[in-house]
């Protein structure tokens, strides 16, 4: 990797190890006390420089404003496991005091034409580096399993068709999103049921653990 880069990425690779034991700490916090953990899993990337200066080409962003102008360089997502639990992690994020929130947009109720689903929050997160502070944008993606999937696959698809998806591949992930909603409704209007049993799976599995 060119010098430069490796000095303009490296508090976003900071930022994105500290967020991500930070993210997952909050998961481990609701598993300590037994309680449903709105947070499935988390991870986080920087993002690839090829696609860095494939977006700023799109995008028209100059590289030297790629600070200010691209939110997300620095990279993650929190799965739930429902769409109600989407609001319960954006609250706790909006909590917080180790960063501020500059945008929050709402994938969900407004879903892309794509058919994307999402709940992106961006946040200015202060990196301690050996020279002083440094204030950078980081992007966290809020999605449930089922959003998540979907959004996986079209990812690749578009990577392979360069965005200009056949008709029939077209009208697939459409419905292919319509049932990734239909799923999450579903799953919604079970939720008790689910929790029941995972509690009580859990409670049998710490007894095991305890034998
Ligand atoms: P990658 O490979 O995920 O890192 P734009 O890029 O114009 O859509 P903008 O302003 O960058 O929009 O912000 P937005 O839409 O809030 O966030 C962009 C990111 O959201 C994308 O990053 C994807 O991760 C995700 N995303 C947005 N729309 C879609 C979509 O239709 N399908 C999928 N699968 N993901 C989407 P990148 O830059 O595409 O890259």
């Amino acid at each position: 990797m060119e010098r430069h880069w490796e000095f303009f990425l490296a508090p976003y690779k900071q930022a994105v190890e500290e967020l991500k034991v930070k993210l997952k700490g909050m998961r481990t916090q609701f598993e300590m006390q037994g309680i449903h953990s709105p947070i499935e899993f988390v991870t986080g990337r920087v993002k690839p420089i090829a696609s860095i200066l494939d977006k700023a080409q799109k995008k028209n962003i100059p590289l030297d404003q790629l600070e200010e102008q691209m939110q997300d360089i620095a990279g993650l997502r929190m799965m739930c496991q429902f769409v109600d639990d989407i609001q319960t992690v954006v609250e706790l994020l909006r909590k917080r005091n180790d960063f501020t929130i500059v945008e929050e947009r709402d994938y969900i109720t407004q879903k892309k034409d794509s058919g994307y689903r999402s709940y992106h929050v961006v946040i200015r997160y202060p990196v301690q580096m050996i020279y002083g502070e440094k204030n950078i944008l980081v992007e966290i993606q809020i999605r449930t399993l089922a959003m998540n999937f979907w959004a996986t696959i079209e990812h690749s698809l578009n990577y392979k068709y360069s965005g200009k998806f056949p008709e029939d591949i077209r009208q697939r992930l459409q419905r292919a999103a319509e049932a990734a909603y239909l799923l999450d409704e579903e799953m919604s209007k079970i939720r008790f049921e689910i929790q029941e049993a995972q509690a009580a799976f859990s409670r049998k599995q710490e007894v095991k653990d305890n034998e």
